[in-house]
């Protein structure tokens, strides 16, 4: 493990390769019962280019008129989110140092291509809580500055089976995906990027 940043804690290749197998699978099961659904920006309704859905008691999304938040029910099927699968939670039990469990796992699939902006994490009340982020797939570029959005940015590569937790002095900070490297997994159907985000999201 490695302090990249106080409170932002580095773990390379936390999953092996069969457990990153079985976590796939598991990703894949949660999308069969939740589809996959494009979220859009507040006000605006500009489509993410990263397609999402998620598995806890709450998810993430956003839309146009309403925007950032958490909800029980999936945004098109209107059904409780599936439970989050015990090979999923195991990172959450040996990074977080929490003993309460997260209650939203978002689940983001980048296509080759797609990015995401930087951006805080900011919509949880748990705000004491580390974020744990699980890689899966090909190789990402992933930015992140501290908590002001102009200051100076540092780059790290994530690879499949990575996992990160952001807590502490970390946990507002600034961050975002600049680029896929497709290509460089065969885990993901299409050369894609798989990202799990456990978080606590109602205060412990
Ligand atoms: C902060 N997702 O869904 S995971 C998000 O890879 C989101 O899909 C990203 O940001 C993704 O809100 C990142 C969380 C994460 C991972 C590594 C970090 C946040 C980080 C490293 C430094 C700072
Ligand atoms: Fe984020």
């Amino acid at each position: 493990m490695i302090e990249l940043a106080p409170g932002l804690y580095y773990y390379p290749e936390f999953f092996s390769s069969i457990q990153q197998r079985k976590l796939i699978e598991a990703v894949n099961n949660v999308v069969a019962n939740a589809p996959l659904f494009v979220p859009r920006m507040p006000r605006t309704g500009k489509p993410f280019s990263v397609r999402m859905t998620n598995c806890g008691s709450l998810g993430w999304l956003s839309d146009a008129s309403r925007g950032y938040r958490y909800e029980p029910l999936h945004p098109d099927t209107g059904e409780p989110w599936p439970p989050i699968p015990d090979c999923i939670l195991h990172a959450w039990r040996e990074t977080a140092g929490c003993a309460a469990l997260p209650e939203a796992c978002l689940i983001n699939m980048y296509d080759p291509g797609t990015r995401m902006g930087l951006h805080q994490d900011r919509d949880e009340q748990a705000l004491d809580v580390p974020v744990v982020s699980i890689s899966l797939g090909s190789d990402c570029l992933f930015r992140f500055s501290g908590t002001e959005r102009r200051g100076p940015t540092k780059s790290l590569r994530l690879r499949s089976g990575d996992v990160v937790t952001i807590g502490g002095q970390s946990r507002l900070c600034f961050h975002g995906v600049d680029r896929i490297y497709s290509g460089t997994s065969q885990l993901v159907e299409g050369g894609g990027r798989v990202n799990l985000t456990l978080r606590r999201v109602s205060p412990v």
